[in-house]
């Protein structure tokens, strides 16, 4: 019988991996005990030895240290979707010194931005959106005035990899912002956005099934809000700014793709002082039409919230 061929485990570096019997791996050059540890003989394999708490504490250590940290954030974004994930890039590579949390309150990010229309998997992006495409380093296909992503699975997890990796962004998820924390000026009057209220997601999704629970709180600078259209949980900054009477709510219009992605890029801005609304949620602070299946206005809208959100530092 033929020996088997060379099994590429992607481990090649550490490991010197044959598919006969007789492999062995030489000096694991990760692993400090150098330990000899063959594959070809599976009934041998054996992790490192490992107590639960150390996984537990591993975990627990780090999440409430992060709390910590971002108790107080210069930059809090509600809704990791195509918008506030545009604008948290943008945010993370050209201000490192900011603290950035995103509070998203699915436990998978993404939003809407996994699949294009009608769960098809290509994304079609208008020009100029090409631009910021090539910002992240995505391969697509030029058809003149617009571009296709071959999945819209492989945009977003090359954005969602790029943000999280940035050292000064911390990712909330299964996280749900149930309100805003708000400052009235005594004199003008004027209602400022100072941070968001948190609570669990699937706390949040059974306030009626418990006694109270009550949330938590993360102050920040600039909230940027881009929780996406109407929905269970969407348009949430929206509808809380109307309950406070600070705005009327547009609420989003019938399809027409010009003119919504023209507005909801021009329209990105500081709607309350301390809370920027971008993607989607706009449409229904404004009442821009919605735009379907094309994500140019996401990608660029998060860009230019990046920049309303850092004019309002830069005041
Ligand atoms: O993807 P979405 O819903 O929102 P955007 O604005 O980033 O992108 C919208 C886009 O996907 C479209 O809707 C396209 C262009 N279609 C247009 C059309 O015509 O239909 O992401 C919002 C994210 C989601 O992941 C939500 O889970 C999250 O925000 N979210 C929240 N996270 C925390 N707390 C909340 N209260 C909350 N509400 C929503």
């Amino acid at each position: 019988m033929t020996p088997p061929t060379m099994i590429d485990t992607g481990l090649k570096d550490h490991f010197s991996l044959k598919g006969s019997k007789e492999a062995k791996v030489v000096n694991l050059t990760s692993n400090k005990s150098n330990a000899e540890v063959s594959f070809a003989d599976w009934d041998k394999f054996k992790f490192a030895p490992i107590r639960e708490s150390t996984v537990s504490r591993a975990m627990t250590k780090r999440y409430f240290a992060d709390l910590d940290k971002y108790a107080e954030s210069d930059v809090v974004i509600i809704g990791a979707g195509s918008a506030g994930l545009s604008a948290a890039y943008v945010l993370a590579k050209n201000r490192p010194e900011l603290k950035i949390a995103i509070i998203e309150a699915s436990v998978s990010p993404g939003g809407g931005c996994w699949l294009g229309g009608q769960l098809f998997s290509a994304m079609v992006l208008r020009k100029p959106a090409d631009l910021f495409i090539q910002e992240l380093g995505i391969d697509y296909e030029d058809e003149g005035d617009y571009i296709v992503v071959k999945h819209a699975a492989y945009f977003m997890s090359t954005l969602l990899s790029k943000v999280l990796s940035f050292p000064n962004v911390k990712l909330f998820n299964a996280t749900a912002v149930e309100d805003l924390i708000t400052r009235q000026d005594e004199t003008t009057g004027e209602l400022r956005v100072a941070g968001v209220v948190t609570n669990w997601t699937l706390v949040s999704l059974n306030h009626d099934t418990q006694s109270c629970m009550d949330p938590n709180t993360i102050n920040a600078s600039v909230v940027l809000s881009a929780s996406g259209h109407d929905g269970p949980f969407g348009a949430g900054s929206a509808k809380h700014l109307h309950r406070l009477g600070a705005i009327e709510m547009g609420h989003m219009r019938g399809l027409d793709m010009n003119a919504a992605e023209d507005s909801i890029v021009k329209g990105t801005r500081e709607v309350t002082p301390g809370l920027v609304f971008t993607g989607m949620e706009l449409a229904e602070v404004d009442g821009f039409n919605r735009m379907g299946p094309t994500f140019g206005a996401m990608a660029l809208s998060g860009v230019k919230a990046a920049e309303s959100v850092l004019n309002t530092f830069d005041v």
